[in-house]
């Protein structure tokens, strides 16, 4: 599928775009972009069935950018896109990977500096020559420092947001092969953990040599590592490696228990293997030299005297006692089945890609009884914050189409949040009484990211004891790969979020997921309440539901744990009270 490729290219002609100070058409591509990335279709078959005007039909494609996607089908290449890097030859993607790095600075530091790769901008700022810049300074040439010291840290791994699509594919041609007779991924993709070093597949086949034949010649695959009868490693054009491994038959739930891990998880398993006399490894369970389980995952941990747990918690963190007792004991995770509704997301009013009503028909259609429409407030000028005055006439707008719903018998409700932001002191950039008229007010930091532990936790504490703020949004501000959490006790956090009634959000962007597992574990233990959002900025985004839910089960969270697994009406009588 050449969606993806598509997409990447979209938004580096966008950042082009946006470097050169052009109006309106950076975001144009970029919508693209959003919406390839997401697009279930194959933008081929669209074009083959239908040609050009397939193309243009596709929402935020218009006829310049379906030219674009014509060209590249059918020549590989996008000369539009040739010209823009030919004009600026730098790595814009990598570039701007760096926290704090935009395409305008992208521009300056290539005309001062002849910046054009990451490689060149460590070895300019490590002598010192950004600073010097106009409009740089020693503070910022630091920030590169450190954004290019965590890039390098997280170097290697990828999002599961990016992975899965990919990984999901993958799977559905292994299946289609008729001499694959199981196939399951395992590792950290089956575990849903957001980062992913290299994904596992393990199958079962009577045909060893024709499953690794197409395996290693599946589309995408630019590198083949190695390749054998029982294992084969590729590497794919996205620049992830993966392993096929050829299992036993009757060894198949074993192997399957052993590469999904996690290591840890493996290592306390096998400890309780041999508390009981017994033996466990990839082959099987084992009494003395007699096998005793193996083929189903199932009986493996039941030979073991344990309970079969859900992937996502098997990160030896408390379920090896659990399931040792029973399943009882075990959490019943959320599914993504559970989720009713969505409480963050963006609209046309603050720069978002779709109008209200469109945002909601995505809802509707993903079965969902209500949407909150939470655009941003004005301290983000950037962003098109709201003021108290287009929250009034925002307002008008929902109402009506909530009236409209009525009378055509549509049972769903859009409420209106508001994503506010809280100021250094804690304060909120709305007015009470405007927050007053929302039907609840989220608040988030969205600036001044460095500060003392002590006062951070005081900040946000304090936006907390706003009776209007219901949800606390991307509680640790961290971005996967790119950006620190910020400095908080998050203990303290906790106890004022239980205090004032105040949800803590799992935010679902793939490169956000925060909370993530282990302080949503906190939160639950705490029995602080939780919302799980997506923060669509686009109707396609709605689908990112399914990456918080992920990140939830890894913390152990429950259906009751979560505000919007509850019904409409539920929901509103809580966030009156
Ligand atoms: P990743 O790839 O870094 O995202 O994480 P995983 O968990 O997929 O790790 P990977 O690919 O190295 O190995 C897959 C599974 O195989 C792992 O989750 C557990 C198992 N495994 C790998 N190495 C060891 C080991 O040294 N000891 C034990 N007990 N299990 C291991
Ligand atoms: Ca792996
Ligand atoms: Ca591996």
């Amino acid at each position: 599928m050449k969606n993806q490729e598509l997409a990447q290219i979209f938004y580096e002609i966008a950042e082009f775009l946006e470097m050169e100070g052009v109006a309106f058409k950076p975001y144009a591509y970029q919508k693209a972009a959003i919406t390839l990335e997401n697009l279930k279709e194959d933008v081929e078959e669209i074009y083959r069935t239908g040609g050009r005007k397939a193309l243009e039909e596709i929402p935020g494609v218009g006829k310049s950018i379906a030219q674009k996607i014509e060209e590249y089908l059918k020549t590989g290449k996008i000369k539009y896109y040739q010209e823009l890097k030919e004009k600026t030859p730098v790595k814009i993607d990598e570039l701007t990977a760096i926290e704090g790095v935009g395409p305008k600075m992208v521009k300056v530091l290539y005309q001062k500096l002849g910046i054009k790769n990451l490689k060149d901008l460590e070895k300019a700022a490590k002598e010192h020559k950004i600073a010097p810049l106009f409009g740089f300074g020693e503070k910022t040439e630091k920030n590169i420092l450190q954004g290019i010291a965590f890039l390098k840290r997280s170097k290697g791994r990828f999002l599961l947001g990016e992975i899965l699509p990919i990984v999901k594919e993958i799977e559905e041609k292994l299946k289609e092969l008729k001499e694959v007779k199981r196939v399951s991924v395992a590792g950290s993709v089956r575990r849903r953990k957001e980062t992913i070093g290299d994904v596992d597949f393990l199958v079962t086949t009577d045909n060893p040599q024709k499953v690794m034949d197409f395996f290693v010649s599946l589309p995408g695959v630019i590198k083949v590592w190695g390749k054998g009868l029982t294992k084969s490693s590729i590497r794919m054009k996205e620049g992830f490696d993966v392993d096929l491994r050829v299992v036993p038959e009757e060894c198949y739930g074993s192997a399957l228990q052993y590469f999904t891990g996690s290591k840890e998880h493996n290592i306390a398993t096998r400890k309780i293997a041999i508390s009981k006399g017994l033996k466990l490894n990839e082959y099987g369970v084992f009494r003395n030299k007699k096998k005793i389980a193996g083929k189903t995952e199932e009986e493996v941990y039941e030979a073991l005297g344990m309970a079969w747990m859900p992937p996502e918690i098997r990160e030896d963190r408390g379920e090896v006692e659990l399931s040792l007792k029973g399943k009882k004991y075990l959490p019943r995770l959320i599914e993504l089945k559970d989720i009713k509704g969505d409480l963050h997301c963006h609209s046309k009013w603050d720069g978002g890609a779709n109008s209200i009503l469109e945002m909601a028909q995505a809802a509707i259609e993903r079965g969902y009884q209500y949407l909150g429409i939470s655009d941003h407030t004005k301290f983000l000028k950037i962003e098109h914050g709201l003021d108290e005055r287009k929250l009034s006439l925002q307002r008008k707008e929902i109402e009506k189409i909530n009236r409209d719903f009525e009378k055509s018998g549509v049972k769903f409700r859009i409420l209106q949040g508001a994503e506010t932001n809280i100021l250094n002191d804690g304060s909120i950039d709305i007015k009470d009484e405007a927050l007053k008229k929302l039907d609840y007010a989220i608040a988030g930091i969205h600036s001044s990211f460095k500060m003392s532990k002590e006062k951070m936790t005081e900040r946000i504490i304090r936006a907390m004891k706003n009776p209007y703020i219901k949800i606390i949004s991307h509680p640790t501000g961290r971005i996967l790969k790119k950006r620190d959490e910020y400095q908080v006790d998050f203990e303290k956090i906790l106890r004022a979020a239980k205090e004032f009634n105040v949800f803590l959000e799992i935010n679902s962007y793939p490169e956000r997921l925060d909370l993530n597992d282990i302080n949503a574990k906190k939160a639950v233990e705490m029995g602080v309440k939780l919302v799980i959002n997506t923060d669509s900025h686009h109707k396609d985004q709605l689908r990112y539901i399914e990456f918080g839910v992920y990140q939830a089960r890894r913390g152990w969270v429950e259906k009751e744990n979560v505000v919007n697994t509850w019904s409409l009406q539920r929901l509103l009588e809580y966030l009156k009270s």
